[in-house]
This record gives structure tokens, C-alpha cells and sequence, in this order.
């Protein structure tokens, strides 16, 4: 797989180059990431790449020009490099469609991903237009520019990539991928200030351990996230067991208010 980054602030990537998990994937060459900063294709001494907005108004905009100059050198270098076939572009932007664990396993398919990270106030109609096959948002709300976000969208496609990060992702992955909150974890000491770990953990029955993460990972999401228990729901991914553990929970709850 190979990122190329369209943005003005390159050391940025370093977050997920040079740190923890997903850097390993970087040094085993599995993955590929180059960034492109339009001030490299500005031909002014001042390499401009923002300027007023038509109409007024507080803000800058970034310019159409050196970020389709950019743009066409990692088109160029894609097609002299190899024969990859270059995927879509993708600008980071509160107004697009919002990402999720489904998404980013549909986008973790893709041989190649152009990410355009905006920054000021805005990036000109015409570049989007023009360039842009979709634009995506990690959640409604503004942040300083779309490397951030950028950043979040590659990290969780990188522990989607086989052979990256090992057993325990791969196991916490098919657990989130019924898309419900995780169970509580424990580690030593068993007992902390008299805040004990709840002994089941401790027995060593796989299967009572089993059942009882399951269920606490019901229970958290029905209580915090009862959205998601209808999403699985609607995807067939509650068995009857689950159910009837959801309508425990919820029984012990109406019994509580009614008293
Ligand atoms: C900002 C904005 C605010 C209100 C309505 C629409 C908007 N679009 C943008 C936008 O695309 N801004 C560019 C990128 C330039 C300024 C900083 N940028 C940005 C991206 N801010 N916040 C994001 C972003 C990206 C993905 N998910 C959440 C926020």
C-alpha cells in the first residue's frame, strides 16, 4: 500500500513514520508514504500558496494552482515508479462523508490513497471540483488543517494491513468488528487498594471468560452507545444468547426505576 500526503506541513507524517506500531510497517516496506508540499511548486520567491477569498471575508484560502502542481507530480511519480495503479484523492474536510471502522475497511483494500491536508480557512472550489473523488471527515467538528485527521484515517487503515501489527490486533479487530465497545481489562496487582479484579478472570475457565467479556462488551455498549447494539443487531451480529443477556440487562434496569 502507498499514502502520498499533499500538505504544507511534512514532519506532521513522522506521527505515524516514525512512532510505535505503525512505524513497523513503514521499515518492513510493506507500506509507502511520501508527502508533496505545495510550496514546492510555487514559482514566487515568497512560495505563496494562500491568498484572500473572492468576496471578502476574514481568511485565507489555499490556492488551486500549486496544489494541482503537486497533485500531477504524484500522479507522474506513481506511473514512472511502478506499476501501481493510482487510487483516489481524498481531501480531509468536515463536510465529507464521516469515517468508521466499515469504511476504513473498504479504504484499507486500495493499493494507493491521496490524502489532500487543507489548511487556513478554506481550499478553492475549483481544486475539489476539479481533483477531488471524495472528501472525508473523522467527525463533526472543526480542527487547524486536515493533517490531524489525515493522520487518524491512515493510522487505522495501517492495522488493517496483514502481516502489520500480529496476533492481539487481529483479536481485537473481529471483536470490534461486531462494532461494540470493548470489555474492561485487568493486569496485575489482583488487588489494588482493596479495588479487587473480578474473579472470574482469575479462574482460568476460557469459556466463562469468554461469555463474561462478551457480555460486559454488551452491557457497555447498550449502556453508553445503544446505537451500535442496533447497528449489530440490523447486521445479524447478536445471537440469541446476547439477546436474552441485553434483555436481562434491561429488565434489572425498568425493575430498578420502578421501585
Ligand atoms: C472547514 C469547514 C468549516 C465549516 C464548514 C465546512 C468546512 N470545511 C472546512 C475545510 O475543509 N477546511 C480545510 C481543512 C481548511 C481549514 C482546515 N481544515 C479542516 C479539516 N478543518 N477541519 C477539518 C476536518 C477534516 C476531517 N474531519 C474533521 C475535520
Amino acid at each position: 500500500m502507498r499514502f502520498d500526503v499533499l500538505t504544507i506541513f511534512p514532519e506532521m507524517f513522522e506521527a505515524i513514520t516514525q512512532y510505535g506500531v505503525t512505524s513497523r510497517a513503514f521499515s518492513k516496506e510493506i507500506l509507502h508514504l511520501k508527502t508533496w508540499n505545495p510550496r514546492d511548486f510555487t514559482s514566487d520567491p515568497r512560495k505563496t500558496v494562500d491568498d484572500r477569498a473572492y468576496g471578502g471575508g476574514p481568511g485565507m484560502v489555499m490556492m488551486v494552482g500549486p496544489l494541482e502542481d503537486a497533485l500531477q507530480a504524484v500522479q507522474e511519480d506513481i506511473a514512472s515508479s511502478s506499476a501501481m495503479k493510482k487510487g483516489p484523492t481524498v481531501l480531509m474536510s468536515p463536510q465529507g462523508r464521516v469515517f468508521n471502522q466499515d469504511l476504513a475497511k473498504e479504504m484499507s483494500q486500495l493499493e494507493q490513497i491521496t490524502f489532500v491536508c487543507g489548511r487556513y480557512e478554506a481550499v478553492d472550489q475549483r481544486f475539489i471540483e476539479r481533483h477531488v473523488d471524495f472528501e472525508l471527515s473523522i467527525g463533526d467538528y472543526v480542527v487547524s488543517g486536515g493533517e490531524l485527521p489525515a493522520l487518524v484515517v491512515m493510522d487505522s487503515l495501517i492495522r488493517l494491513m496483514p502481516n502489520v501489527l500480529g496476533d492481539a490486533n487481529s483479536a481485537q479487530q473481529d471483536s470490534f468488528s461486531d462494532g461494540l465497545l470493548d470489555c474492561p481489562h485487568y493486569t496485575r496487582p489482583e488487588n489494588y487498594k482493596n479495588f479487587l479484579v473480578p474473579g472470574v478472570l482469575l479462574g482460568g475457565h476460557h469459556g466463562r471468560i469468554e461469555s463474561w467479556r462478551r457480555n460486559e462488551s454488551l452491557i457497555a455498549t447498550q449502556k453508553s452507545r445503544p446505537d451500535l447494539i442496533l447497528a449489530a443487531r440490523k447486521k445479524g451480529l447478536l445471537s440469541l444468547k446476547d439477546e436474552k443477556v441485553l434483555q436481562e440487562y434491561l429488565e434489572t434496569l425498568a425493575s430498578g426505576l420502578n421501585k
